[in-house]
């Protein structure tokens, strides 16, 4: 029996040794000391010894069991603390690494011109307005003063809804809502989309404008071509020059038109300014009595004038754009410079 509990001993210790990982540790401890196991099997000859030898084997199978239970424990205990090692190293993070960057979006050029030029503005005291892009006849033309015959009124510039609904040609229906709403002083820029008939390398069907509106007790010219020159200034630098040439709208008397030098040349002469050295940035004039006469303001006693630019020329102008079609393509190479 003692030769018996040797063997067990080192066939034991010998599997436990031999044994790799966690699972093949608890099959070596089932197949020992389980109830079922080798060792409970050899104490059940306990009973065919003789009475005094009994209590001295039994203690020997009380510390093999603690040997083998110990050693068990110990090479359990290093092959968790070799899974856990494994994991840790598996799963570790250099958190020194850069990280990922999320794709970040852009403002278009567009809508980016438009704030910076209501910037502008704001600074000056103007807010913005804004209104519908269907507008009626009267809105859009009567009230600005355009002659019934005027060609602007014709199908083949102005898209029609029907006969006195259209897509707005300009955003001065807006000036013209506020007015109606509003009594003077009023400082006031309307950005928006507008449409026009027409559709070819320098024109779209749509495209975005921004018009200006100062109404008060005593404005004059003087007024619109300070406010004008300190836009340009802010908009294109301190240094560019400013001019104003005669001009005519419908909805202005008298009425300019608006030239800084050239961005590109500064003045020389070059391709973009036609050799001129001015570029041409915006309309503007003294509003025309008859417009007020619409709006039920009385021209003897405010005056004001108003200004209009389109929004693509000076995205283009300003970022250098040659060809106005990329504004509309939105091309993500594109877009992604700005
Ligand atoms: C241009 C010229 C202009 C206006 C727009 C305006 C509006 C009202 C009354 C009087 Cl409600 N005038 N707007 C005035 C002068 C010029 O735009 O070249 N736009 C692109």
């Amino acid at each position: 029996m003692r030769e018996q509990l040797e063997r067990l001993r080192q066939d034991a210790l010998g599997a436990i040794n031999g044994a790799s990982g966690e699972d093949a540790l608890q099959e070596v401890r089932i197949r020992f000391l389980g109830r079922k196991g080798e060792l409970t099997a050899l104490m059940k000859g306990l009973g065919a010894l003789a009475a005094e030898e009994r209590p001295v084997v039994g203690q020997l199978v009380n510390t093999i069991r603690d040997e083998i239970e110990t050693a068990l424990e110990a090479v359990l205990a290093a092959a968790r603390e070799k899974a856990k090692d494994e994991r840790l190293r598996s799963e570790r993070i250099d958190v020194t690494l850069p990280g990922r960057r999320p794709l970040a979006g852009s403002k278009h050029p567009i809508t980016q011109v438009i704030e910076e030029v209501s910037d502008i503005f704001a600074g000056l005291g103007f807010s913005v307005a804004e209104g519908p892009e269907i507008e009626h006849d009267w809105y859009n033309f009567e009230a600005l003063n355009f002659p019934p015959e005027h060609p602007a009124r014709d199908m083949q510039d102005t898209f029609f809804v029907d006969n006195s609904l259209l897509l707005r040609t300009h955003t001065s229906p807006v000036q013209i809502r506020t007015m109606l709403k509003k009594k003077p002083p009023l400082r006031i820029i309307a950005p928006g989309t507008v449409y026009r008939c027409d559709s070819d390398a320098t024109h779209s069907p749509m495209f975005h404008q921004i018009e200006g509106l100062m109404v008060d007790k005593g404005v004059t010219f003087g007024d619109l071509k300070g406010i004008l020159t300190i836009f340009t200034n802010q908009l294109f630098g301190q240094k560019t020059g400013v001019r104003l040439r005669p001009s005519f709208f419908p909805f202005t008397e008298p009425s300019a038109e608006v030239d800084i030098a050239c961005v590109i040349c500064g003045g020389k002469g070059c391709r973009v300014c036609k050799n001129s050295g001015w570029l041409e940035i915006l309309g503007a004039g003294m509003v025309d009595p008859e417009v007020y006469r619409h709006v039920n303001y009385d021209a003897e006693d405010i005056s004001g004038f108003a200004f209009g630019m389109g929004i693509e020329r000076i995205a283009m102008l300003k970022y250098g754009i040659s060809d106005m079609r990329l504004l509309f393509e939105n091309d993500v190479r594109f877009l992604k410079q700005f």
